[in-house]
This record gives structure tokens, sequence and C-alpha cells, in this order.
């Protein structure tokens, strides 16, 4: 008897995506080889895009009723991760954007925050208010003292107050969610505040005078920042009341630097003894559209409003590969991850498109904010550092 099994068409196709998304997500990444700034390392990599999905979210994997195994849903990017070490995991709660365009958070962890980055079995599904969102993305994912993992995103909807014909604009807001196990999660209120649109809204971790702090970025128009702007900061008493008392731009917009046109706060800052280390992204217009970079500051420990060192330009821009994607010329991170031993993994998208991690460290990221020169917002200032610093060098030689 000839017992000979046949490989159906359907059961050799679903081998070959099984077997391409496994080498995928087992690759093993390298931090690159350059000589480099000293500052920080990239690695290799991306670690997360939209072929690191599951494939069960993205297949029919039943041979009846999709005999030819064709994509069902497709997934677009993978971009814009919160990030926090959880259960001595790396975690990261990345945006997700399908073919649809509707971006959604899901959960991915890596055993060591350079590779091996797999997501969890399903999306989050977060709970809605009485307006449901439309469009959610960028989570910031905060540790916060008082035992809650909090999550604040943008939540968007369409401007109920655009002329009719007008399907584009919408109205950003903070949307707030906390959870102890980041599966289920409670949904708070949307932010409260009177400064109009919001997004890149950020938990500081610790209570400040009893009170949540949070870092805002009020704008006038969705895309437009208008006579708004800045990086703000603004207390809350009570999360499940989350109403934004007194505040103000700690970190304003100012011509001709990196951060010209917008800028927002990314992750959640990183206690130091010297100060609380931020990373944000500057937004400047060019011929070529906007070019978003990241850019660093410290903070005052016992006066978080105070910025203490500003170092000038832009700390990471997009590179090579990084360069292009959806919304080329963007590099964005809304999360970073300080490991017990001092290191930082530095987690940045590229052009709204996939995920990267660069290494650093606490005691190099402080070298950094506090010795880098301060922008003197003129080219003849900057001839003058340069000369200053060419002098210096000269004295030791
Ligand atoms: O497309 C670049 C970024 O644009 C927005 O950021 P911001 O509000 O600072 O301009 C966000 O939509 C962000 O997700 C996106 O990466």
């Amino acid at each position: 008897m000839n017992t000979k099994t046949v490989i159906t068409r359907f059961q050799k196709r679903k081998a070959e995506i099984e077997n391409e998304f496994q080498q995928l997500i087992e690759q093993k990444n390298e931090s690159q080889s350059s000589v480099g700034n000293g500052i920080f390392v990239r690695y290799k990599n991306p670690i997360i895009t939209a072929s690191h999905t599951p494939i069960e979210w993205r297949y029919d994997l039943n041979e009846n009723t999709n005999p030819l195994l064709l994509e069902r849903i497709g997934i677009n990017a993978a971009f814009n991760s919160g990030a926090i070490k959880w259960e001595n995991k790396f975690i990261l709660a990345v945006r997700v954007e399908g073919f649809d365009r509707k971006s959604f958070i899901a959960i991915a962890e890596s055993p060591n925050g350079l590779d091996n980055f797999k997501f969890w079995e399903k999306p989050c599904v977060l709970p809605q208010t009485e307006e449901p969102d439309t469009n959610v993305y960028d989570m910031r994912l905060v540790n916060h003292e008082d035992g809650w993992i909090y999550g604040i995103f943008c939540t968007e909807r369409k401007d109920p107050k655009a002329p009719a014909g007008d399907t584009s604009s919408a109205i950003a807001n903070a949307g707030i969610v906390r959870t102890k196990d980041l599966i289920n999660f409670e949904r708070l209120p949307d932010l409260i505040s009177n400064t109009g649109q919001q997004r890149n809204v950020v938990l500081h971790p610790e209570f400040v005078n009893g009170k949540y702090a949070l870092y805002t970025r009020p704008q006038d128009g969705f895309i437009d920042i208008g006579n708004g702007g800045g990086v703000g900061l603004g207390y809350v008493d009570d999360m499940t009341n989350p109403i934004v008392q007194n505040e103000a731009i700690i970190y304003g917009k100012q011509y001709h630097t990196v951060y010209e046109l917008k800028n927002g706060l990314g992750p959640a800052p990183i206690k130091t003894e010297k100060g609380w280390l931020h990373l944000a992204h500057g937004v400047r217009n060019t011929a070529a559209g906007l070019r978003y970079t990241l850019y660093m500051f410290m903070t005052d420990l016992n006066d978080i409003s105070k910025v203490i060192y500003k170092p000038a330009g832009h700390f990471m821009a997009p590179e090579g590969i990084e360069r292009i994607g959806d919304v080329s010329n963007v590099v964005f991170s809304n999360g970073w991850i300080e490991d017990s031993d001092g290191t930082v993994y530095i987690y940045y998208a590229s052009s709204d498109t996939r995920m990267h991690v660069a290494v650093s460290s606490v005691d190099k990221l402080i070298d950094y904010v506090i010795n880098t020169p301060e922008d003197t917002f003129t080219s003849a200032g900057s001839v003058n550092t340069i000369i200053r610093l060419v002098d210096k060098n000269k004295a030791i030689s």
C-alpha cells in the first residue's frame, strides 16, 4: 500500500510563511561596528517591523476557508513604542498600524532588549470612554510610584466642528489607562486641560508634592501647533479625574533650532544623581517636509520645571534606511529602559514605519547632557564655540 503523504499547496505555503517568520523573529542583532560618537550605539536590524506581527493576526489558517492561504488582514507598520522592564522582560507597547490606517497598541517582549521581540497572543483591548476613540497611538508606559502601570496615549477623533465636506480634521487628546498585568486595562477619563489639543502627554514616575505631574504638549490644531506648543508641565490631584492644573511650558519652541516648529516629550524621564534625563523630539520644516530628530535635556531634581542643561542640536537624527518610510525623515521615541547596571536601551522608530534600538548608559547620557555646549542661536556663536574647543585642545598639545 502506498502511504506517501501528499502535501497540499496550502500546507506548503503555510510552512514557508512560518519558516520565514521564525527566521525573522529569531534573528540575532548586532551593534553597528563604526567608531560612532561614543554616546550611543545603534543596533543593525530593526527590532520590530510589520512582519513581526503574528501570522495568526494576518492569515485565516483554516484550509477550508482560505485554501490559497491569502493574507486577510494587512499590517502596514509597527513603530512608536512605549517601554518598561517588567518581570525581567523588556516590554514594548508597540503602535501597530493596519492597512486600514487604524493604529492599535500591542505588547511585544524580548529577553535581552535587543532582539527576539515577540508579540503577545492578541493586541491590547483598551476600554472605551463614552466618546469612542477613532484612532489610538504612541503609548507611554510608566511604572508610577502609586503601584499602577499607566499607559498614556493619543486618542484621535473626528473634529465635530469641521465644516461639512472636511473629512480629515481631527481632535487629539490624551487617553489614559492603568494596569497591573499589561493585559487588563482600566480606562480612566481622558485628560482635561484648557489649552487646546494634546499629544505627547507623559506621566512623571514620582509624585510631586503629593500630586501626579504630567508633561503635556498643548497645540491649537491637530497638525498645527498654532500659538500653543512646547513641552508643558501640569499637575493632577487624582488620575481618575485628570484635570490638569497650573500647566506651564518648560521647554518652548525656538527660532532656528531643531525644535523650531514643534517639540514633544518622548518617554518618561530617567532619575539620576545629577537631575532628570529627558529625551524629546524636535521638528523643523524643510523644503522636503518636516524633519523629526531627537534631542535631550536635564531638569532639576528638586524642581522638575527647571531645565538645567540644554545640549545644542539633535541627539539622534535619521540615518540610512531610517530616513525612508511612510512619513520620511522622522525619528521618534516614546520608550527607553534603564537597566539595573545603568545600561539605557533607547527604543526609537524611524519614519513612522519600524522600531530600532540604540544602547547607551546613564553615565554617558549625563556626560552628554552636561558637557555638550548649548545652542548660541547664531552662526557666529557656533563658530565661537568651535574655536573655544580648538583652543582648549591646543593648550594640551
Ligand atoms: O509623523 C511623525 C509624528 O507625528 C506626530 O507627532 P507630533 O505630534 O509631535 O507632530 C505623531 O503622529 C507621531 O505619532 C508621528 O510619529
